[in-house]
């Protein structure tokens, strides 16, 4: 953990970027100034507040404090006391900054280029790649317009013989190392919903539940990424020491989705019982596997999916 102290105080930024970063309205901001003296921004010749990236730090530890119901008054006074005996707060974690900039190019364009990159096995090329995406686009345009139809292309240009396995191999394995780096950038809730994401037995096609678990846990959720070819023992031993809210497992294969037809009646002996749901090629357009494995399809896109799921948490909120 990082302590407060640890950040800079060099005067960088304005009120308005202060209020995109932490989410408190200028208004606010220049409240908590006058009423509770917090903070003394810098002022720049004009005049304008400018604070630094320590000052972005407090405000933010002010506001997780303010969001868990204490009052603003109690938080700048804890503050205090703690400053005042040399002790400052770990910082609040915080998810990556998406302050989106112009792209470059359209999403064709990038899959095109991202594609050239890794048949070429040039990864400078495709991490500067990667950087520029995510700078430009939000999460889910660069994995259902971008990452999905380069990995497709790679799939096919593989089963025509262009390129060689080890270069597919290559290319998912890079994908597969931003996905996770992604996934470890957002910061895990502890106390948020719960929920445990991962690939059928078998199955070892990861990178679209990887894809989900970046989602689900840039919105907020507690996810745990699990990873391939889990095995259902183990897995329903783990959820009844774990309690997770749900549980979602994906599958391309008929096989895989097979080894999942018994999973739900092993879930529903745990207590309190999580949600089973899945998706992937496997269920897709496919009422018989869909019949076959008991439990939730989320549908084949993300976006359905990310709603099923908010919807399915909400109902067990209430309940
Ligand atoms: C990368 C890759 C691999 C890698 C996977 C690495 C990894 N860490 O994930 C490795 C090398 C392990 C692999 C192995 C194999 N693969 Co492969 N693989 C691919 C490839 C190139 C990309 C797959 C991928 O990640 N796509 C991107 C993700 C996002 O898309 P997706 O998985 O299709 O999922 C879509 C939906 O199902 C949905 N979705 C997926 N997950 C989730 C989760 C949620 C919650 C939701 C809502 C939606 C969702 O969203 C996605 C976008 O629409 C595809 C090519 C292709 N056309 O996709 C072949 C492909 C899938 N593989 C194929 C094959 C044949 C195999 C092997 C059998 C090869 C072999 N002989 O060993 C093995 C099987 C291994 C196993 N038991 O699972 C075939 C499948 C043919 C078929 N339909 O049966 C494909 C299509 C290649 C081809 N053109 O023939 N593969």
């Amino acid at each position: 953990m990082t302590s407060i102290i640890d950040f800079s105080d060099e005067p960088r930024y304005t009120i308005k970027s202060v209020s995109v970063q932490t989410g408190i309205r200028p208004v606010t901001l220049r409240a908590w100034e006058r009423r509770h003296d917090l903070l003394t921004p810098h002022r720049s010749d004009n005049r304008y507040r400018l604070y630094s990236e320590r000052d972005v730090a407090i405000l933010r530890w002010i506001k997780s404090r303010v969001d868990g119901g204490i009052s603003i008054s109690n938080a700048v006074t804890e503050l205090r006391h703690m400053t005042r005996s040399g002790i400052w707060p770990d910082a609040v974690p915080t998810a990556p900054s998406r302050i989106l900039t112009q792209p470059k190019a359209s999403p064709e364009t990038y899959t095109h280029w991202l594609y050239d990159a890794l048949i070429n096995h040039n990864e400078e090329k495709a991490t500067e790649l990667m950087r520029e995406l995510h700078a430009s686009y939000d999460l889910m345009t660069i994995f259902v317009r971008i990452l999905s139809p380069t990995l497709i292309a790679i799939g096919e240009a593989w089963f025509r013989g262009e390129i060689r396995i080890t270069t597919e191999h290559y290319a998912s394995n890079f994908l597969r190392g931003k996905l996770m780096a992604l996934l470890q950038a957002y910061p895990s809730r502890r106390s948020a919903p719960y929920i445990q994401l991962g690939c059928a037995p078998t199955e070892m096609h990861e990178l679209g539940s990887l894809m989900m678990a970046v989602l689900l846990r840039s919105e907020g959720y507690r996810i745990e990424y699990l990873g391939p070819d889990l095995p259902i023992e183990d897995l329903v031993d783990y959820a009844s020491y774990e309690f997770p809210d749900m549980i979602v497992l994906t599958a391309s294969t008929e096989v895989s989705a097979y080894e999942m037809r018994r999973l739900k009646e092993k879930l529903d002996v745990i207590h309190p019982t999580p949600t089973l749901a899945y998706a992937g090629s496997a269920f897709d357009q496919n009422l018989k596997t869909q019949q076959m494995v008991p439990g939730i399809y989320l549908g084949e896109s993300f976006e359905d999916a990310l709603e099923t799921i908010h919807n399915l948490i909400k109902i067990k909120e209430v309940a």
